[in-house]
């Protein structure tokens, strides 16, 4: 079975999972936006109802298929379909929101799996115009929920913030499989460690 390099953009409608994918993605993105029917929860005009998807590929030539899972709750049913057999996660907060702490925790349950083997980060928005929650206060929260991840500040706008989460995303993934091979003694020929986005 040749093995799908998968990468799940997960968080809030308005978090900008569909502006991070967009930003990297080197085809065109497909993504099914629709008016936006939820404006209690997010006052923007389009939101993504299915999914957003897009590639990247990685200095190694394999290529990453970024998709995008639709953030309002009632789509909850969809997040571990888009989780099934994901190399890793990236879980968008946008600060602005009323309870961003709360947000993490959610997204964070959705994914809990990829989150408990080290395969996820935390990219966090709009920390220029909304400092808190800080930094320090999501490390606290991943403690208490028994969870150790990266909390990146990132502005998914700009091409080089994405790429850097992806970048330690995957240096995280690489330090996993370097772990189980220590662990198991087996090199396991399936897994090619990702290297340095181009
Ligand atoms: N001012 C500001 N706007 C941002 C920042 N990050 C994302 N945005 C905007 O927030 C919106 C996110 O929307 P979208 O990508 O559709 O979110 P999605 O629902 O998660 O797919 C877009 O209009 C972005 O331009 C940020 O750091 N600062
Ligand atoms: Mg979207």
């Amino acid at each position: 079975m040749s093995e799908e390099l998968k990468i799940l953009f997960a968080g809030a409608m308005g978090a900008g999972k569909t502006t991070a994918i967009r930003a990297i993605s080197e085809i065109p993105p497909i993504s099914t936006e629709a008016s936006n029917s939820d404006r209690a929860e997010c006052d923007k005009e389009e939101t993504t109802v299915a999914m957003d998807y897009g590639e990247i590929t990685l200095a190694t030539g394999e290529k990453l298929r970024l998709y995008g899972a639709p953030g309002q709750p009632r789509f909850q049913f969809m997040w571990p379909i888009l989780a099934a057999g994901a190399l890793g996660a990236v879980v968008l907060i946008d600060n602005s929101r009323a309870d961003p702490l709360g947000d993490l925790e959610l997204y964070l349950n959705a994914f809990r799996p990829l989150a408990d083997a080290g395969a996820a980060v935390v990219g966090i928005g709009r920390m220029d115009s909304f400092p808190r929650p800080t930094l320090e206060a999501y490390m606290e929260r991943l403690a208490k929920l028994d969870v150790v991840m990266p909390v990146i500040p990132a502005d998914v706008r700009r091409r080089d913030d994405v790429l850097q989460i992806l970048e330690v995303l995957l240096q995280q993934i690489e330090a996993m499989w370097a772990h189980d091979e220590t662990v198991s003694g087996d090199a396991n020929p399936g897994h090619r460690s990702p290297e340095a986005i181009s």
